[in-house]
């Protein structure tokens, strides 16, 4: 199927009424996420999840990875039982339904499903949205992927229980940062309430988030900041900041990868560098490289001139060029959109 253009601006009336519609007579509904999942994508996916089944509709999710494993930060939300390999997914849906995902490659494996699902219905909030599906609840004004998450399951006329709110929950703070990107305006925290009064632990998902790792992080980290370089503003009000995590040094402390996602928050902290990067080697060899503005440049239009995407001020894209490189060609587009 052809990416539509989607359209600009909050989700139209009759497209959600459609949404309803189609989840409502279908018996089977497959839920993905984005690979390598992050809070709100597998949040998203796990609360509408448990909403459709407590509902009696048969709910299978999953996202296109190999070697499927739920990333430890992320096995505390309720609903893993809902999860299933994607080897294990259905070949052509009746009803599929994509979360956090801009593109249909960021499905992963589960992109081929998606080309042969009778409906697809995408629910995201990227600026750089291509909206691929047979319906596109799209809202690039939305914090999180969440919020659109609990409009479905509202205009589904289903209760949003504890476990529901805590999926949706962990998808708001992990895009919003905690309350502090932003995107976090009042709706965002009047969200937080609902969600709160129906009895989840903040304290703990805060705590399964953000201030859990293995004692080999701290190793990693320190080597991640042994070489770390500031190259200073030279006259376009730019500065960079960047490093590198390699597979290797991840392999001595037997570390996966998703446990050095957090290292950009630690990078991004000097107050002499507008942009900061991290690249991180992946299992398979490739560079993953997230990047961060403190507003004066858009890095979405940056990372997706590399093949990437995602918000003004965070991004990213994958290199298969080693790390000089990769900065290289990263830096003359920084320099060209300063
Ligand atoms: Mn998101």
């Amino acid at each position: 199927m052809t990416p539509q253009p989607r359209d600009e601006g909050p989700v139209p009336g009759r497209d959600w009424d459609r949404a309803v519609e189609l989840i409502s007579s279908a018996e089977e509904v497959a839920l993905a996420c984005h690979i390598s999942p992050d809070g709100d994508a597998l949040g998203s996916t796990l609360a509408v999840g448990l909403a459709l089944r407590a509902v009696g509709k048969r709910v299978v999710a999953s996202f296109g990875e190999r070697g499927f494993t739920v990333p430890r930060l992320l096995r505390f939300l309720p609903g893993q039982e809902l999860l299933v390999d994607p080897d294990d997914y259905p070949a052509a849906p009746e009803l599929m339904i994509s979360f956090d995902a801009p593109t249909a490659d960021r499905l992963g494996e589960l992109a081929r499903v998606a080309g042969k699902a009778r409906e697809l219905v995408v629910v995201d909030h990227h600026p750089s949205h291509l909206g691929f599906g047979t319906l596109n609840l799209v809202d690039p004004g939305a914090a999180a992927t969440a919020v659109l998450a609990e409009e479905l399951i509202r205009r589904l006329g289903l209760p949003v229980d504890r476990d529901i709110a805590t999926c949706l929950y962990a998808g708001l703070v992990t895009d919003t940062g905690s309350f502090r990107h932003s995107s976090t305006t009042s709706e965002v925290h009047a969200m937080a309430g609902r969600l709160i009064a129906t009895g989840l632990n903040p304290e703990e998902i805060a705590r399964e988030l953000w201030d859990r790792s293995p004692f080999g992080y701290l190793r990693v980290l320190g080597l991640a900041l042994e070489r770390v370089v500031l190259e200073p503003e030279t006259g376009d009000g730019l500065g960079l900041v960047w490093t590198y995590v390699t597979r290797d040094d991840r392999a001595a402390y037997g570390l996966p990868y998703h446990e050095v996602e957090g290292i950009i928050d630690v990078v991004r902290r000097t107050d002499d560098a507008d942009v900061a990067v991290i690249l991180k080697e992946d299992d398979e060899g490739a560079w993953q490289v997230s990047t961060r503005s403190k507003g004066g440049i858009d890095l979405s239009r940056v990372c997706a001139t590399l093949g990437g995407g995602g918000h003004a001020k965070a991004a990213g894209f994958t290199s298969h060029q080693p790390v000089e490189q990769t900065m290289a060609a990263f830096r003359a587009l920084l320099r060209r959109a300063a």
